[in-house]
């Protein structure tokens, strides 16, 4: 079982809700201190407040957006000196479901530059502290990685990036004793399709009807899952679906 120093920090990315909350909520349930970062400072600070409270763990939390380089540098940079042994890289988002052809381009920037450039930057700054610990990396992918659909051209290839960089990176730390680990689900009922879909809330309900999806909590347990086996056991990679989901477009519904 995971035996790390108990005063080693999880890092967590985008830490504020959906599956960065509910792991954040998990890893403070199994004693382990956080340093939780996001945007939503409310969020961040209530959460923070909230976990504290409950399970009596040190929470620093960090208001930063991965995709400006700047803060996220700032930000690790007052973290010198603590040990960090897990690093859960899940900041990442979609926006808009249009063919590439009637898409805002804008939205495409915004998912390369938070989906690609910051999470290379997360890791890039993580990769000092994991050396130093021998830890464990966990990068949060999509089945969005492993197979393309209609209006998902720049978020699957955002996605695949994230698929790429994490067997990548397993050769580039190979004698580190880092640990890399792709977590790859499919439909988690989260902000997510708020976000993708830009508060059209009929529209994001949609994505979540008359089936279970997965829960944040699902994934949270199977992150946990990954980081609790011995240190010599990396869980490589990983694909998680509703039982009633067999690719992105293939659902059973109930009527
Ligand atoms: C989320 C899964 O199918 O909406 O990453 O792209 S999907």
């Amino acid at each position: 079982m995971y035996a790390s120093g108990v005063s080693a920090y999880t890092l967590i990315t985008g830490a504020s809700s959906g599956i960065g909350e509910a792991t954040a909520r998990l890893f403070a349930a199994q004693g382990r201190n956080l340093i939780l970062i996001a945007r939503r400072k409310d969020r961040l600070e209530a959460l923070a407040k909230s976990i504290t409270k409950e399970h009596g763990v040190e929470v620093i939390t960090h208001v930063a957006d991965v995709s400006d380089p700047k803060a996220l540098a700032q930000c690790f940079a007052s973290l010198k000196g603590k040990s960090i042994d897990v690093v859960i890289n899940n900041a990442g988002l979609a926006l808009g479901t249009e063919p590439l052809q009637d898409a805002k381009p804008e939205d495409g920037d915004t998912m390369i530059a938070v989906n690609i450039a910051g999470f290379l930057h997360v890791i890039e700054e993580s990769l000092p502290f994991l050396l130093k610990s021998r830890g464990h990396l966990i990068n949060l992918g999509s089945i969005a990685g492993l197979e393309a659909y209609r209006g998902g051209a720049v978020y699957c290839g955002t996605k695949s990036f994230v698929h790429g960089a994490s067997k990548g990176l397993r050769h580039d730390l190979l004698g580190t004793g880092i640990r890399v680990t792709e977590i790859a689900p499919a439909k988690v009922e989260t902000e997510f399709s708020m976000v993708r879909f830009k508060g059209d809330k009929a529209k994001a309900d949609a994505v979540y009807a008359s089936y279970t999806p997965l829960s944040p909590l699902d994934i949270a347990e199977t992150i946990w899952f990954a980081v609790s086996r011995p240190a010599h056991v990396t869980i490589e990679h990983l694909v998680i679906y509703p039982t009633d989901q067999a690719s992105a477009s293939a659902f059973v519904k109930q009527k």
